[in-house]
């Protein structure tokens, strides 16, 4: 079966983090989001994968390249995002057969993907609590009798979790009308085929669709969790590593550094001297957390530094950040409530009670600068020295 992922959009409620790379290609664990997506297929035993791409479209081809795992791939150009069958329908001329789509910005269980190879033609649901918010499936005796997106009241708690395996004339109702919020979605190529075929849900134990930048910290935390202990790096002997912690090869841990897993410190990166490092973290390539630092349950993307005296909690920094010596991140409000992140323009829930800040590419902080809980900072943003910054910039 061919496998089309879709991952052309821009991403704009993880703004700035999207600002260079395309949602997909940010980091989640030891690769980009979408190459989960794309192993999957590729475990699920897809023979070739084609890559919808649009927005900051060479990241993704240099990547992936034209084979990947001894697997061909091609891309399809989706020049305007205007909806999720659109962007199917852009990798038409690829296709010849049965074929599965996946979302290059979510997260499958790989068994479900499996499955969802096997029992063609077939679409991934998950249990959730507020069905209303999804698009929600009805079955009788097995089989998808409907869907309907977002109803008032939900016939079932079994959302639609965008990964479907379409036979082979599906190919023929790509161009279907745009909905009601104008785009051409892929749920109303679902329906046809529902119509048409006796069509299987295959239930995920677990999926996250990410979307804004706490759900990239919460898609590292599941998979950093899955890989296993591996020590390739360059580590000092007076350095501890606890539970499930890896250090590639190229990296390099020095002295008086504690780290508790999970925790990838990744090629070309260093930790320490003296550093403390915990829960679910990424250090991604090259980056660096100096002497006296503690980093907990962020992500550090390729490049970032945190060179002394700084503590960084339940934060993402962009690629080539510099957080200044004595840079203090807050992630925790004294009232204890969620804390709240501007997407798009709007004050949102984060559904968190520790989340700290989202730094774009490049931001640099001045010494001793404080940040406060739920802050975002646009690419190349700069602090002072010794400021507190309770505002976005
Ligand atoms: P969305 O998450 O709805 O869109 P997005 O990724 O652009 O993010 P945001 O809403 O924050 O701007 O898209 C779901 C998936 O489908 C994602 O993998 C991107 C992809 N997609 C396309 O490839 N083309 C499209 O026209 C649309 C709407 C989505």
């Amino acid at each position: 079966m061919q496998a089309v992922v879709l991952a052309a959009g821009e991403g704009t409620r993880i703004r700035p983090l999207s600002a260079a790379v395309p949602k997909p290609m940010l980091p989640v664990a030891d690769r980009p989001m979408a190459a989960h997506t794309v192993d999957a297929a590729i475990d699920a035993g897809a023979d070739e994968v084609v890559l919808v791409i649009g927005y900051e479209a060479d990241t993704v081809r240099e990547y992936f390249g034209t084979e990947y795992r001894d697997v061909p791939i091609n891309y399809a150009i989706q020049e305007e995002q205007s909806g999720t069958a659109d962007a199917v329908n852009a990798a038409r001329e690829y296709i010849d057969g049965a074929f599965a789509v996946l979302n290059g910005d979510n997260l499958y269980d790989p068994a479900a993907i499996d499955e969802l190879f096997e029992r063609c033609p077939a679409v991934c649901a998950v249990e959730v609590d507020q069905p209303q918010n999804y698009g929600v499936l009805s079955t009788t005796d097995g089989t998808i009798t409907d869907i309907v997106e977002k109803p008032a009241d939900p016939p079932t708690n079994l959302a639609n979790a965008g990964a479907y395996a379409f036979p082979e004339e599906a190919r023929a109702w790509l161009e279907v009308p745009a909905s009601e919020r104008g785009e051409h979605e892929i749920t109303d190529v679902l329906a046809q085929v529902i119509d048409e075929y006796a069509v299987s849900p295959v239930t995920l134990e677990r999926w996250m669709d990410v979307g804004r930048p706490w759900e990239l910290l919460e898609a590292n935390e599941w998979k950093l969790d899955t890989l296993e202990r591996r020590i390739d790096g360059e580590v000092s002997d007076q350095a501890r590593l606890e539970g499930n912690v890896v250090i590639e090869e190229g990296a390099t841990v020095e002295s008086g550094v504690v780290i508790e897993g999970p925790v990838l410190v990744r090629s070309g990166a260093t930790v320490g001297p003296n550093a403390y490092v915990r829960g679910a973290t990424l250090i991604d390539e090259g980056a660096t957390v100096g002497h006296a630092v503690e980093v907990k349950n962020s992500v550090l993307s390729p490049g970032a530094t945190v060179g002394h005296l700084s503590y960084v909690g339940d934060s993402v920094l962009g690629r080539d950040v510099n957080f200044g010596a004595g840079t203090t991140v807050g992630n925790l409000r004294h009232d204890d409530g969620d804390i709240k992140f501007t997407v798009k323009g709007d004050r949102v829930s984060t559904g968190r009670r520790k989340f700290g800040v989202v730094a774009g590419d490049e931001v640099k902080t001045g010494i001793n600068t404080s940040l406060t809980p739920g802050l975002k900072l646009e690419t190349g943003a700069t602090t002072h020295p010794g400021e507190t910054v309770d505002r976005d910039r």
